[in-house]
């Protein structure tokens, strides 16, 4: 690899290594074979790299909103380094969760998709930032709201659209539906409000106890951050001084009703009295991007922390709620003019000279394509068979060869044949 590529390189965080690493071998021609894996997610297939020589430029951008700090006197870093590289990669995860979600309205409204739909449109600089800073040895646990992320950690445009729509091609091979993805190191997805920090604190344990030097980081929303588990795992987690970081996604509304008449403090960064803790714009992928580098590194050596990220939902709880019941349209519309996490970014790239409109037009072309390839299969791929209704039930074979409790049908325990999405 040329000199110059290895320079930028060391500039990045070890995952964001390992990604820019695979994606400039694919632009300057490696062969297949010394690609150690296929592209992740959401990196360009045909990178803007391609399109004209790449030079790795690399810009100093300043966090245009302060951090602000509880119980800490050093926070994250302000000024911050950005490649072209990096700035396209999160410019194309931006939009592809974007449209990802807009998919999924779509399929919703068409009647492919039944049950849950939450959709993070609004959010996605949480997502893209948070997952821009983890390496290899860290994990991730969320809520409900998680198509993006899911699509971050592993799972493709056609596992999460056809998760949704039940197709065997969905990365749950379409068991699990809109709050139960998987990918690795993400451990989903989970519909019970604020199980999993719980969950969370559980594999931060696990890893202390394996020495993995990894940090877990267990997303939360600002309805689930009254529930008492999260003030237990606080306590368990800074007693036992676990890595682990509790993110919570202040989007300003839980289900039906607005943080301030929720939360007698709705300064979540300090709700853990004695955890330290972080307010960071969550509209600002760079902003997340730093506190989440900035946590891990605490995380492993002083033991937990909490993350407040200021985000903001565009839709409504769920499918079912039109969102327009306890906010006005009006501030909806305000928020999607002066902070929208996409336009905010796409702004920075072209203000700094990272990236050129025609870059920009390149990348949104590549995520459009994607996502039409996605819905696609969503569409028409296959639903699992029936005989596949009682498949890993366990993972490893269980005593009894019938399933029980199934009426009219004779399944047996077995293990779904894995389509890799
Ligand atoms: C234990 C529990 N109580 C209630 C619910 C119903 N419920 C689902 S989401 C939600 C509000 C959560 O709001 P927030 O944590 O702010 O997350 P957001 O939806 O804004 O992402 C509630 C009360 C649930 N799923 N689990
Ligand atoms: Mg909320």
């Amino acid at each position: 690899m040329p000199g110059m590529y290895r320079d930028a390189l060391k500039l990045l965080s070890a995952h964001m290594r390992q990604q820019v690493s695979r994606m400039l071998q694919r632009c300057i021609g490696c062969t297949a074979a010394k690609l150690p894996r296929p592209l992740a997610p959401g990196q360009p297939e045909t990178s803007i790299a391609e399109q004209k020589p790449v030079v790795q430029e690399v810009r100093l951008v300043r966090i245009a909103m302060d951090f602000k700090l509880h119980k800490l006197e050093l926070g994250p870093d302000t000024l911050v380094a950005l490649t072209a590289l990096e700035a396209a990669l999160y410019l194309r995860q931006l939009l592809a969760i974007r449209r990802l979600e807009a998919a999924s309205a779509q399929l919703y409204k068409e009647r492919l998709v039944r049950g849950f739909c939450h959709l993070s449109t609004g959010q996605e600089a949480c997502a893209v930032g948070l997952c821009a800073a983890l390496r290899k040895e860290d994990n991730l646990v969320a809520g409900y709201r998680i198509h993006g992320l899911a699509y971050l950690m592993g799972a493709t445009a056609v596992g999460v659209l056809s998760e949704l729509a039940g197709k065997s091609t969905g990365c749950a091979q379409g068991k699990g539906g809109s709050m139960h993805m998987y990918a690795p190191n993400f451990y989903g997805g989970n519909g019970i409000v604020g199980a999993q920090v719980s969950l969370g604190a559980g594999i931060a344990l696990a890893n202390k106890y394996r020495e993995t030097g990894g940090v877990c980081f267990a997303l939360y929303g600002d309805g689930a951050a009254n529930q008492g588990q999260i003030f237990e795992c606080f306590n368990m987690a800074q007693l036992w001084k676990l890595p682990m970081v509790f993110v919570c996604e202040n989007n300003n509304y839980g289900m039906g009703t607005s943080a301030w008449r929720a939360s007698s403090n709705t300064d979540y960064y300090t709700r853990g009295d004695f955890l330290p803790g972080v307010w960071v714009d969550g509209q600002d992928v760079l902003a997340v991007r730093s506190a989440a580098r900035f946590a891990i590194q605490y995380a492993q050596q002083r033991g937990p922390l909490i993350m407040e990220l200021c985000t903001y939902r565009y839709a409504g709880h769920s499918m079912s709620d039109p969102g327009t019941s306890y906010r006005s349209r009006e501030e909806v519309q305000l928020v999607r003019q002066r902070q929208d996490p996409i336009s905010r970014f796409r702004k920075v790239c072209l203000d700094i000279s990272i990236l050129s409109e025609q870059q920009l037009r390149i990348i949104d072309q590549n995520v459009h394509d994607e996502m039409e390839k996605a819905i696609q299969a969503a569409r028409h791929d296959a639903e699992l068979p029936l005989s596949h209704l009682g498949s890993d039930v366990y993972s490893h074979s269980c005593t009894e060869d019938k399933l029980r409790g199934v009426f009219g049908h004779n399944l047996e325990h077995s293990k779904a044949v894995c389509v890799k999405n």
